[in-house]
């Protein structure tokens, strides 16, 4: 029987890596989040669920005793609405990686894995709209997303130090934009392929023709399907190597394209009111893979429209529902 403990387990990717070693009989299962146990996107009667802040070293001791594997996706944070405006809750987040780390050690725990972004990477490089995908060696000269980008790469280092000093095996992945069913739509923390989703179904709804969209819609990201980032994040855990490792998709889109993408599965068409006043992040940002490829065997399987059909799918059934989706449309719920 393995202990393994879920930190973030409340929220959008922690709680689908619940949803799966759930089924597990021979994984002992402990979640723990910030928020109050009726807010978390999932939860599951057979596992071990705390509402704890682990900011508090008190915490992080308590839940990490007798633990094997720690998965460490606990951190404040949301879309590019969110971490702009926000950084220093953003950078606070690295009291969580901090003690968790202190903690493993203390209680002699076997493995650590923490969620880093692809916001570590060089901002000079991310100046163009297509952009060559970013290899995990352009995250320096540092120069990340400011706030949020740099309390990844400092917490990314922390793991290397604890590691070489402590003799901890720590992995570290790189996720770039991950979307998909259960995760914020709505409320401030949500990100593009989640928000346009929205607004076009609203839109349609209520058969009104503009959306609002930020910035030109020229700017281009990579998108990743959860599942894939799922199948990504436990192949580099149950590997030999303590790199850093990208989790992300090469199939760079402008929002104007994915918004095409969202506007056929809606079968609706929409005119675009650009908001060149709204937290617009880099200019462009994709992923290249051929690192973690060559090293640890993986690629994503879902192309974008595969991604948000599904995607698109459930946030209609919640939008439709009328039931209370409060949890996946408030910006801070503690
Ligand atoms: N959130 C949002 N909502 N973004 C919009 C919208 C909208 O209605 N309309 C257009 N955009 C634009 C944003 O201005 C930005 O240029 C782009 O879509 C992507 O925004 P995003 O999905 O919120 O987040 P980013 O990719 O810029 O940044 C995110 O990167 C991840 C790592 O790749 C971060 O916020 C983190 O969530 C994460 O680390």
């Amino acid at each position: 029987m393995k202990k393994i403990l879920i930190c973030g387990a409340g929220g959008f990717i922690g709680g689908h890596l619940a949803s799966k070693f759930i089924k597990d009989k021979n994984i002992q299962l402990i979640c723990v989040d910030i928020k109050p146990i009726e807010y978390w996107f999932q939860n599951f009667d057979d596992a071990e669920n705390y509402s704890l802040d682990l900011k508090d070293y008190n915490n992080t001791i308590k839940v990490t005793e007798g633990v094997d594997d720690i998965f460490n996706l606990a951190c404040n944070m949301g879309g590019m609405g969110f971490i702009e405006n926000n950084k220093a809750e953003c950078m606070l987040s690295v009291l969580i990686n901090t003690n968790l780390l202190r903690a493993a050690i203390k209680n002699k725990c076997a493995k650590y894995l923490f969620s880093s972004s692809a916001c570590v990477y060089n901002g000079s490089k991310q100046n163009e709209t297509f952009i060559p995908g970013l290899k995990e060696t352009d995250a320096y000269p540092a120069e990340p997303e400011d706030g949020y980008g740099w309390e990844k790469l400092f917490s990314e280092r922390m793991c290397r130090h604890f590691t070489e000093d402590f003799g901890l095996e720590t992995r570290v992945v790189r996720f770039h934009n991950i979307y998909g069913p259960i995760g914020t739509f709505d409320g401030g923390r949500e990100k593009a392929p989640a928000a346009l989703c929205r607004k076009i179904i609203k839109a349609k709804n209520e058969s009104s023709k503009v959306i609002d969209v930020w910035g030109d819609g020229k700017q281009t990201r990579s998108f990743l399907y959860i599942d894939d980032c799922i199948d990504g994040m436990l192949k580099v855990f149950n590997s030999d190597s303590s790199e850093v490792f990208n989790i992300g998709s090469e199939e760079q889109v402008s929002i104007n394209q994915m918004i095409d993408i969202i506007e056929n599965i809606t079968q609706y068409k929409v005119d675009k009111n650009y908001q060149l006043d709204k937290p617009l992040g880099v200019r462009g940002r994709s992923s290249d893979n051929s690192y973690v490829t060559e090293k640890i065997g993986w690629k994503p399987k879902s192309t974008l429209k595969e991604g948000l059909m599904k995607t698109h799918q459930w946030i209609g059934q919640q939008i439709n529902s009328g039931a209370n989706i409060d949890k996946f449309c408030k910006s801070n719920i503690e």
